[in-house]
């Protein structure tokens, strides 16, 4: 069955970064070519900064992806003498220009800016004129800069970015730092007139026996004249066997767009999607008229079903499956957030090499790289728009819908996505009179949600409520919970959600957030909150963990934070990083990493605690505490080469080091496999 509808086309808001495809002869359809290098770049607001004699060689050259706040917001001689001086990061406008040849040949084609994000308002101009406005800085957008081309010449681009703090844009505050820029890759998109805008799969129902599928491709039809057509639809299994072949007839009026929406079936074998096998299909659309093809491009897209219960947690493809899961910010030290996807992808297999089946993408929507990698390495996902902490009105209201649309048209796809997240802890510290602000933009944004995308859950991650009852708005209630850190003992955090969950006995509940801060390497004998401890963090995970598995109703959990990551306003000590990562802002794995790694995963691995804390000391004859992290059967510990015997978990050991050298050395055996870990530690005897 299939089903087209034509609308009057108004704006081209967004492209699908999915790879163009080559025709039979082997010429691109449509060619998307990354612009990001060689940009002349200044920090500061320019009068008329697009003017064509504007001279611009003074400006910094600058390639994409780029942020004008990689170093401002940290202060290196804070880091060392513990004395800030930092004086708050730049917030405002800066400017981007390039010239970029447009040959005479391309004279006829449709020409489109496509950024995957700017932060956070972006202004565009070609040639001098103005082309639009976008706001936000997480999503991808585009502009069709045909009108403005002077083919077979030299074309001036110029950019106004600014990340300065609007009452009207989510998010108004947070805990991040907003780096500024064009920071994400930026391309030039050249289709035909009559080209398809982006394709659509959804997968209603999947099973192991079938699946239904739905395609949906708009085809625009920029050309004042009608347009008769084909638009071939063929999708190939994870094999790459062709599984099924449609062609359909299109006829377009001239400026309108077309929805094709397609009802597929794909019949037995179904190969699905999950973690362990995460399995992708394939689809391309191929638009032609007269059997030559016009537009043609490929995404894929996965089979799977998912349902959450309130008492039992996640089920996914009918099996039950804990989600053991982490957060995730984008930026990293020595990039902000203009990180290049090699590095994003390196991330995402951090974050799957130590066991986790589950991500956060808190606070906002990330690169198409990161979606990309959730897919094809089987990370499930909750993304989220950044809506955090307080709201705005009207106008901050709708910017938020339009960030929700966004999102969702541009991530529909992607098979690992379970959840969208509407929200973060903006029950805070308002007025009561104010509350009902939050409420009511949770009942909208989860309205919207599901009017987009049926199929997935929508959440929210609060810490507290105040009686609002907001949580019964979403499927799925977050919790995030810092008991032991901020306040309180880590033994709060079960007793508080045995007791909201008797108060939302209908809640799916998620633990959206946990976690506590170190500085990778800092270590103490007796640690306390807030030491920043390496110590401390460990003690934090470990008795969180405990309690998480006790609970059947926990359905998943995030630590807080996969990643050291900037953030202006936080002091601990780093200066203006919050600390709570597994790995340090350099991406340099703490101990706990390792603590998920053994519990979460099944290839063999050992681990001494602590590769950085090998300078030690203590009273003649103290024994110290010894731990190895390990998922093997038995692991046997060696101190100056005899052994303190081989045991099962838990694999800790007391054991009296003596002055000068003591070198460790551990060996887990699991099955017939045998794994090795060794540290050298320098004690020395204190008084
Ligand atoms: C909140 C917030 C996060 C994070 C955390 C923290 O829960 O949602 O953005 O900053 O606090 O580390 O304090």
């Amino acid at each position: 069955m299939f089903r087209i509808t034509t609308r009057t086309m108004i704006v081209v808001g967004v492209f699908l970064f999915w790879s163009s495809c080559a025709s039979e002869d082997s010429k691109p359809v449509r060619s998307l070519q990354r612009i990001n290098n060689s940009w002349r770049f200044h920090k500061g607001e320019v009068n008329a900064g697009y003017q064509a004699d504007l001279n611009d060689r003074r400006w910094e050259r600058v390639n994409l992806p780029h942020t004008w706040n990689v170093d401002d917001p940290f202060d290196r001689r804070g880091i060392e003498d513990g004395y800030d001086i930092s004086p708050g990061y730049y917030r405002g406008s800066g400017w981007y220009r390039k010239a970029v040849n447009i040959p005479k040949s391309n004279a006829g084609k449709r020409l489109y800016l496509v950024f995957e994000g700017a932060n956070k308002v972006t202004d565009v101009w070609v040639n001098e004129f103005y082309v639009g406005e976008h706001i936000g800085g997480y999503s991808g957008f585009s502009f069709d800069i045909t009108p403005y081309i002077a083919f077979g010449k030299r074309n001036l681009i110029a950019v106004r970015v600014n990340n300065a703090y609007h009452y009207d844009i989510p998010p108004q505050s947070a805990d991040y730092t907003m780096y500024g820029g064009i920071y994400r890759d930026l391309y030039l998109l050249e289709t035909t007139t009559v080209h398809i805008e982006w394709v659509h799969v959804q997968t209603p129902e999947v099973s192991p026996e079938r699946a239904h599928v739905t395609v949906t491709t708009p085809v625009i039809n920029t050309s004042k004249e009608s347009f008769d057509g084909q638009l071939e639809t063929v999708i190939q299994d994870p094999q790459k066997r062709i599984v099924l072949t449609r062609s359909v007839d299109v006829s377009i009026p001239p400026d309108s767009t077309a929805e094709i929406q397609l009802d597929l079936e794909i019949s037995a074998p179904i190969t699905l999607w999950s973690p362990e096998a995460p399995h992708l299909y394939a689809v391309q659309v191929r638009l032609s008229r007269d059997q030559v093809t016009l537009d043609e491009i490929t995404g894929n897209f996965g089979l799977r079903w998912f349902s959450f219960d309130p008492d039992q947690g996640f089920y996914l493809n009918g099996e039950y499956l804990r989600l053991k899961g982490v957060n995730r910010h984008q930026d990293r030290a020595g990039y902000g957030n203009a990180v290049p996807n090699e590095l994003h992808i390196e991330d995402m297999r951090l974050i799957k090499s130590m066991g986790a089946n589950f991500v956060r993408l808190a606070h906002y929507p990330q690169d198409p790289a990161v979606l990309d990698a959730c897919d094809s390495l089987g990370l499930l996902v909750w993304e989220e728009i950044p809506v955090v902490r307080s709201v705005g009105r009207e106008a901050f209201i709708a910017n938020a819908k339009q960030m929700m649309r966004e999102m969702i048209t541009q991530h529909l796809n992607h098979p690992s996505i379970i959840i969208w997240g509407v929200m973060n802890e903006v029950i805070r510290d308002q007025p009561d009179e104010e509350l009902h602000w939050s409420v009511d933009l949770c009942q909208a944004l989860v309205q919207l949600a599901h009017n987009l995308d049926p199929s997935r859950y929508t959440a929210q991650a609060q810490f507290k409520d105040r009686g609002t009852d907001i949580m019964g708005i979403t499927e799925i209630s977050g919790w995030n919970c810092y008991y032991g850190w901020y306040s309180g003992t880590f033994d709060d955090f079960g007793d508080v959600m045995d007791e909201r969950k008797q108060a939302y006995p209908e809640q799916v509940f998620i633990i959206s957030e946990y976690g506590a801060g170190s500085k990778r390497g800092y270590h103490v004998e007796d640690s306390k909150a807030p030491d920043f401890s390496e110590n401390w963090q460990l003690a934090f995970h470990k008795r969180y963990w405990e309690q998480i598995v006790q609970r059947p109703y926990i359905a998943g959990s995030c630590v807080w934070n996969m990643f050291d990551f900037g953030s202006y306003e936080k002091g601990g000590n780093i200066p203006h990083i919050n600390q709570k990562g597994l790995a340090d802002f350099a991406r340099v794995p703490k101990d706990v990493f390792y603590f998920y790694q053994s519990i979460w995963t099944e290839e063999p691995m050992i681990y001494i605690v602590s590769h950085t804390w090998l300078q030690r000391a203590g009273v003649e004859g103290e024994a110290k505490q010894i731990e190895v992290f390990s998922n093997c059967d038995s692991v046997e510990l060696l101190i100056n080469g005899e052994s303190l015997g081989t045991r099962p978990q838990p694999f800790i050991w007391r054991a009296t080091l003596k002055k000068g050298t003591n070198h460790l050395r551990a060996i887990g055996r699991k099955e017939q496999t045998v794994v090795e870990d060794k540290i050298t530690i320098r004690y020395s005897l204190s008084d």
